[in-house]
């Protein structure tokens, strides 16, 4: 029996089953669980996207002064050494984001700009989610090009680290690359390889994902450089990944498919493409092995999956 998926983009208002494992509500080692002022402002966040539906202008926060300088911290920090380690896609994008999207120290970006951005760029939009979404959720917004956005931002106690998405990782480590055309090809590709899927083989486009769009690094002119968004919203990890203390391996969906990974620390391994352009065929040729009794399309006109 083939699990449900979406059809169509209103569907995604379905696809909101939540992971609570690293939430400040449910997880003692979270920064915030102590703080009921921080535990009271996420409540709110979370009720903005709970309240969402498909096509409704996206929230505009209003940021503290205190999230604001947690903001103003990372960014300063991660945009000092994004020059020698992030690749060419991301650095030409942030730099347009910062020309034309309001990115900078001073201020988080709304949402609700910078999906306008996206959709200019690559046909990329971005839905409030209210946490760690479930992978089979989380991929099938990917194929109707929707990503689903955290917009609460980690607690000032640990601005340089984050167990869960916040804003942060969002902004500074998926949108940029999502500006690119083929790497928004590549993240849709995941996606509707997805629909439908067996429950192992979601595990293994997971894993996939993990290794790439969150941890993955590519060769330019020579050197290796990052691009996975875990990677580019993380000082420590970035600096560690570009060093020559982890193990690289060429990215191959077999072999990384089923890697085993870590989420409280860093990554043993990472997996290195040669291009966006060769991952992406990589992962074409992967997902036809992926046993479905049908195949998917997406019709960009009407925003909904053919069933083939
Ligand atoms: N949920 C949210 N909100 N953001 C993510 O980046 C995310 C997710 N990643 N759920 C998913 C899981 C990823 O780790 C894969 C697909 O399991
Ligand atoms: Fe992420």
């Amino acid at each position: 029996k083939v699990p449900w998926f979406p059809r169509q983009i209103k569907d995604l208002d379905r696809c909101n089953l939540l992971i609570t494992k690293f939430d400040p509500d449910m997880d003692e080692e979270h920064p915030g669980f102590s703080d009921p002022e921080y535990r009271k402002r996420r409540a709110f966040i979370t009720e903005l996207a709970f309240n969402y539906k498909q096509g409704d202008p996206l929230p505009i926060v209003e940021y503290t002064a205190e999230e604001i300088s947690t903001w103003r911290e990372v960014y300063k920090t991660l945009r000092s050494i994004y020059p020698s380690l992030a690749c060419r896609q991301f650095l030409d994008a942030l730099q347009q984001l910062e020309r034309e999207c309001g990115y900078g120290e001073e201020k988080i970006p709304q949402l609700r700009e910078v999906s306008a951005f996206l959709k200019g760029k690559t046909g990329f939009q971005l839905r409030p989610v209210a946490g760690l979404l479930s992978a089979r959720d989380f991929l099938a917004s990917l194929a109707f090009r929707v990503f689903q956005c955290t917009q609460y931002i980690r607690h000032s106690s640990a601005p340089m680290h984050s167990p869960e998405p916040d804003c942060c990782h969002e902004l500074l480590g998926h949108i940029p690359m999502l500006a690119d055309k083929e790497f928004a090809q590549f993240s849709q590709e995941i996606g509707l390889a997805s629909l439908g899927a067996s429950d192992e083989d979601i595990e293994k486009l997971s894993t996939l994902y993990w290794f790439t769009v969150e941890f993955g690094l590519c060769k330019q002119n020579g050197t290796v450089k990052a691009y996975g968004a875990g990677l580019l919203s993380s000082y420590g990890e970035l600096v560690y990944a570009l060093s020559n203390e982890p193990e690289y391996k060429p990215f191959n969906p077999e072999e990384t498919a089923v890697q085993p990974y870590q989420d409280q620390a860093y990554q043993p391994v990472y997996f290195v493409s040669e291009s966006f352009e060769d991952a992406k065929i990589k992962l074409r040729r992967y997902s036809a092995t992926i046993k479905r009794p049908f195949s998917v399309r997406y019709d960009p006109y009407t925003c909904s999956i053919e069933v083939l």
